[in-house]
């Protein structure tokens, strides 16, 4: 099987090579942001390392000055080291079982023949922006690159759950993909729905980005998309998806990518939840990003400021900016909306009326009136993030 040019040998000498470093000291475990560097790996064009094995590289922000995140800069993150490097689509099956009328497994060409279903949503990492935090936190040290504006196509994940049957009793659908864990002992990869999330309509199987196949980084052939939530459910090279009579006892459901359970997801910085909850939907973000924090202007030239702005689902009403670090704020235009799950560009056309060190604010409200604190809420896996930003540009 070959990928856009790229042999199923040359991908795995790559990462080989990586992983090799790793072993040999060369590239230290997690690299923080400052040290952070371009690598290239297959199927992708440079992105900054986070760490090499598992492979998790993030977006450069340059990226994000168009609507669409194209395949090659979309970022990268898997937990386990053994990932699938290559997928024979003439043995690959997508098996469907446990409490269905008739277990399932259908092959890629089977999966095609379902209704095919197209639109744009932000994938994003639970943990973007964790490097942000204050104060800082364990775990990946994301900058913002850890997110995306893709355009999915694939089949609605309960139409594939209807053609198994699925029985009364059941309450979950668990899912799980082609990557291993490098140690028996390590915890599988298992995410599950509850069932009457997972039969909702805009949840796919998408075997498309942007009009092509699924690079293998991120989930060839086929991954689960459910739009409005972070990216921890969107699970990859899916392999296996089993409706349950009892609820999940996965790590990574009972113990990892839970929240505080309170409507703000947040407690005192420092303490620790009473009870917490699987992390579901995305907060509300607006992020600047031409010019870059800390960029320098030539005084006396107009420029405009533009940026994204998303939310969990529902489409973003307002953006307001501030150039004066959040004393007066005035709208932004928006450019077009493609659809609740997609992120929105905005746009500010500014000329500075002296030079000086302009600190310019951004805030997004959606349309069921979520936005962005001023200071950032905290929880001890840093996720969430969505404070306002606060970036410098000198004007000279
Ligand atoms: N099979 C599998 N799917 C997975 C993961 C994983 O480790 N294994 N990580 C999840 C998480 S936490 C994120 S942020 C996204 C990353 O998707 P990407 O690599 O396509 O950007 O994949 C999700 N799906
Ligand atoms: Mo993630």
């Amino acid at each position: 099987m070959e990928f856009k040019g790229v042999s199923r040998r040359n991908f795995i000498k790559t990462l080989g090579i990586t992983t090799a470093l790793a072993a040999t000291g060369t590239i230290p475990p997690v690299l923080y942001a400052s040290e952070r560097r371009l690598v290239t790996y297959p199927e992708k064009t440079e992105l900054l390392l986070l760490t090499s094995s598992p492979p998790q590289l993030e977006t450069p922000l340059k990226y994000f000055r168009e609507l669409i995140t194209p395949n090659e800069a979309l970022f990268v993150r898997w937990h386990l080291s053994n990932i699938p490097t290559s997928v024979d689509l003439d043995t690959w099956r997508l098996v469907i079982h446990g409490n269905v009328e008739k277990p399932i497994s259908l092959s890629f060409d089977d999966l095609k023949k379902f209704e095919k279903i197209s639109y744009t949503a932000v994938i994003q990492c639970a943990g973007n922006g964790r490097s942000f935090f204050e104060p800082p936190l364990f775990g990946g040290q994301w900058l913002n690159g850890a997110m995306g504006n893709v355009t999915w196509g694939g089949v609605r994940l309960k139409d594939v759950l209807k053609s198994a049957g699925i029985k009364t009793g059941s309450i979950e659908v668990v899912f799980k993909g082609l990557d291993k864990a490098a140690l028996s002992a390590t915890p599988g990869f298992l995410k599950s729905l509850q069932l009457d999330k997972a039969l909702e309509d805009d949840i796919i199987i998408a075997y498309e980005m942007n009009g092509q196949e699924l690079p293998m980084l991120n989930g060839f052939p086929v991954r689960l998309v459910v739009p409005g939530w972070y990216a921890t459910y969107w699970v990859k090279s899916l392999s296996d998806i089993e409706v349950t009579v009892k609820s999940s006892e996965s790590f990574w459901m009972k113990t990892a990518y839970r929240i505080p359970d309170d409507p703000c997801g947040c407690v005192e910085p420092g303490t620790a939840p009473k009870k917490t909850v699987p992390i579901t939907r995305m907060t509300t973000r607006s992020l600047l990003i031409n010019p870059e924090d800390g960029s320098r202007i030539k005084f006396g030239q107009p420029i405009e400021l533009m940026g994204v702005a998303f939310s969990g689902g529902y489409s973003i009403k307002e953006v307001l900016v501030s150039v004066d670090g959040g004393m007066d704020w005035r709208p932004a235009r928006l450019g077009i909306d493609i659809g609740r799950y997609s992120w929105i560009q905005w746009f500010y056309p500014w000329q500075p009326t002296k030079p000086g060190t302009y600190q310019v604010m951004v805030r997004a409200t959606n349309s069921i009136g979520e936005s962005q604190p001023l200071d950032g809420l905290w929880n001890p896996s840093g996720y969430l993030l969505n404070k306002i930003e606060r970036h410098n540009l000198i004007v000279t």
